[in-house]
């Protein structure tokens, strides 16, 4: 691919009205011809580039993979996450993001179009078909003490929880600890990981599936009743950079808060965006199994729950029946 491609897709996403080859050419040094054959080349990619006699070129619609250069576009716009590394295809992004950890002193985000190993928690599959949803981990090197930890999941589902309903009016609800549903089906799961010593967190692996434009027929036999996607909720063809720049938006956002503030200042929010309340689910957390309704959040980010028989339990992260 030209040398001038990144350059040239950089000039069209920038610009929301049309932009002239000539101009193009001029500014990159190089021949309208050059700039052509990009064009030609990023409308085989999936863009859609609009073109008019005396007016250049415009961008219609972004192509449904991941661009590097968009993505680091939209990247710039906020301060938690430094750098992006954009995938085809990978086991998981994950595993990407441990394997380069050590590599990188800031912040930043792995995205991935494909997972051929996307895994939630326990090691549980992930269905993470190409160019159909968010993949996504994020790294993040905040100086805390471990204890802190317990919090950061309610936080981040409530900024996840906060997009789809403020920017796609899709009335969705959190299931503590760490997914998002809309009526009994699963729109969103994510799973934190931490590196940590006797000092503190040094690092947070973030990684959220986000199910964005899968049809009802893409979803597996299971997830055809268990799953959705903001396609299927929302009616329309979802941009995927237009939904990552929301996200990344309001994760920044929460987090920036979780760092400097306590649960309690949320937990009302939280508590009113939350599915679990008045209904007897199954609680799992290893050995401890327990049916019951869920009664409230404590200021450590515990779920407390009360058996059928009355006893009162606290979980840290259980898996819940629904
Ligand atoms: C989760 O686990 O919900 C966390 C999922 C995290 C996935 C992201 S994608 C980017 C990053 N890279 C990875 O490899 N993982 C993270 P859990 O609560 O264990 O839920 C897993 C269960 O959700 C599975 O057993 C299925 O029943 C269901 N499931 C699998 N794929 C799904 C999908 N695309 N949409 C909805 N449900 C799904």
């Amino acid at each position: 691919m030209s040398k001038f491609k990144s350059e040239i897709i950089k000039c069209l996403y920038k610009n929301d009205e049309y932009i002239s080859g000539q101009y193009i050419a001029e500014k990159l040094n190089c021949s309208r011809v050059t700039i052509k054959k990009v064009i030609d080349q990023l409308k085989h990619e999936g863009f859609n580039i609009e073109s008019q006699t005396n007016k250049g070129y415009k961008i219609t619609q972004l192509p449904p993979l991941w661009q590097q250069e968009i993505v680091n576009i939209e990247l710039s716009k906020q301060k938690i996450l430094n750098k992006a590394y954009v995938q085809p295809q990978v086991d998981s992004t994950q595993l990407l993001a441990r394997s380069i950890i050590n590599e990188e002193h800031d912040d930043f985000v792995v995205l991935s179009d494909e997972q051929t190993k996307g895994r939630g928690r326990f090691n549980r599959e992930w269905s993470s078909i190409k160019g159909k949803g968010l993949w996504m981990s994020i790294v993040l090197k905040p100086h805390i003490p471990i204890h802190k930890m317990s919090t950061f999941n309610l936080f981040i589902s409530l900024a996840i929880q906060e997009v789809v309903e403020k920017h796609y009016q899709i009335n969705s609800k959190i299931k503590w600890p760490n997914d998002i549903y809309v009526g009994e089906q699963k729109l969103c799961g994510f799973l934190t990981e931490m590196i940590a010593d006797t000092d503190g967190v040094n690092a947070i692996i973030c990684g959220i599936g986000f199910n964005l434009n899968q049809t009802r027929e893409e979803f597996d036999k299971v997830g055809q009743h268990r799953a959705t996607s903001l396609l299927i909720e929302h009616g329309s063809t979802i941009d995927p950079y237009q939904f990552l720049k929301y996200l990344i938006e309001a994760i920044e956002k929460r987090y920036n808060q979780f760092l400097v503030s306590p649960f309690s200042e949320i937990k009302d929010t939280y508590k009113s965006k939350s599915m679990i309340w008045n209904r007897t689910l199954n609680y799992t957390e290893g050995n401890k199994k327990v049916k019951g309704r869920a009664i409230d959040i404590q200021d450590n980010g515990f779920l407390t729950v009360i058996s059928e028989d009355g006893e009162i339990y606290q979980f840290m992260s259980a898996d819940i029946d629904i």
